[in-house]
């Protein structure tokens, strides 16, 4: 077991204000936010755009992790440098999705499971020698009139943790992403039920799997109502609900928490974190920090528009996001910040 390397990688990713970029989109997903931009989808241009984002001026500066899809990895700037060799230049760790999406879980109308431990020794090992120190698996809960079930909860959280033992055994920091997804015109209290359950399954099948939670980050969702619920939720709630639930399902040693988004808008997303410091600060055992994807790539992502000459902005705007995000990680964000 590569303890040293691991407990390297967890300080690192946690350091500072800093947080970690989801650039993981699968083929699929980085697609279809193309295809609302109105961006070619190709692999030349999803490769332009993760070069930009690779290539962002002092990303290190905010970002401390940067999680990549196997296209990805394999892929270089123009001038042929490896995108991984770009990160670590710019200080920050390369990390990479290992999951292989989801289908529908037979039995469970309406329900996921996720894909991909068929052969995932031998890839991490791969992943490992050319520079990831740590990986991503996702499982999606849906909820629904009557769902999520206990079996597609059961089933999704023990993938989780032979994906996380697996990871250990290689030497790769496992984040263990048990998404409870927003769609849907659930309240909040739905959603709190769904994720500390998901959670309790989850801690339970880590144990009951060997994983050692001192070298584990949870990538939870935040506890919010549906999106077509009528009545939005106010900052502070959401802030509440999420880390009661937290407290209540993590164990202390896990190290830390790296929040995805999950479809809120950046803003949202960026005052609940700065809502949380600011209410929690000094007094929870983790750390809190993000991992999102739409909430720091989207605004750029519409200034590129697949154009060269639209990029430097482009690179400006993720930097900028990401750079509220270090300040709601130490409860200074105020939206005025966003003018
Ligand atoms: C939930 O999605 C993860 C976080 O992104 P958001 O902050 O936008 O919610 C993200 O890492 C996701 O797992 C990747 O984008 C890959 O998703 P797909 O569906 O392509 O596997």
């Amino acid at each position: 077991m590569k303890a040293k390397e691991m407990t390297h990688t967890v300080k690192a990713l946690f350091a500072g204000d800093k947080g970690l970029l989801a650039m993981d989109e699968s083929i699929p997903t980085c697609n279809k936010r193309f295809e609302e931009a109105g961006i070619p989808q190709t692999i030349e241009y999803r490769r332009k755009y993760r070069q930009l984002i690779v290539t962002t001026p002092n990303l290190g500066k905010v970002i401390s992790g940067a999680i990549l899809f196997d296209e990805t990895i394999h892929q270089s700037t123009d001038d042929g440098v490896p995108f991984i060799d770009m990160l670590k230049k710019a200080g920050v760790v390369p990390g990479i999705k290992v999951d292989e999406g989801t289908m529908d879980l037979a039995g469970f109308p309406g329900e996921k499971i996720t894909m991909g431990l068929d052969g995932l020794k031998e890839r991490l090992s791969k992943y490992f020698d050319m520079g990831a120190r740590f990986a991503k698996w996702r499982a999606v809960i849906t909820i629904g009139s009557v769902i999520p079930s206990r079996g597609c909860i059961e089933a999704n959280m023990h993938a989780l943790a032979r994906y996380a033992a697996l990871c250990q055994e290689a030497g790769i920091v496992p984040i263990v992403e048990p998404e409870v997804l927003m769609d849907g015109a659930h309240d909040l209290k739905r959603c709190f039920d769904a994720t500390i359950k998901t959670q309790h399954i989850l801690f339970d099948q880590l144990f009951a799997q060997n994983v050692n939670l001192k070298w584990l980050i949870l990538k939870p969702n935040m506890v919010l109502p549906g999106l077509s619920y009528a009545k939005p939720a106010s900052i502070d709630k959401v802030a509440e609900a999420t880390v009661n639930c937290l407290l209540q399902s993590v164990p202390p040693v896990v190290p830390g928490v790296a929040f995805l988004s999950g479809g809120q808008s950046a803003e949202d997303a960026t005052a609940h974190l700065n809502a949380m410091h600011v209410k929690y600060k000094g007094k929870l055992p983790w750390a809190l920090t993000f991992s999102f994807a739409r909430a720091i790539q989207q605004p750029a992502l519409e200034i590129w528009k697949g154009k060269d000459e639209n990029v430097a902005e482009a690179q400006k705007m993720l930097y900028f996001r990401a750079s509220l995000d270090n300040a709601a990680r130490r409860g200074e964000y105020t939206p005025e910040m966003e003018k």
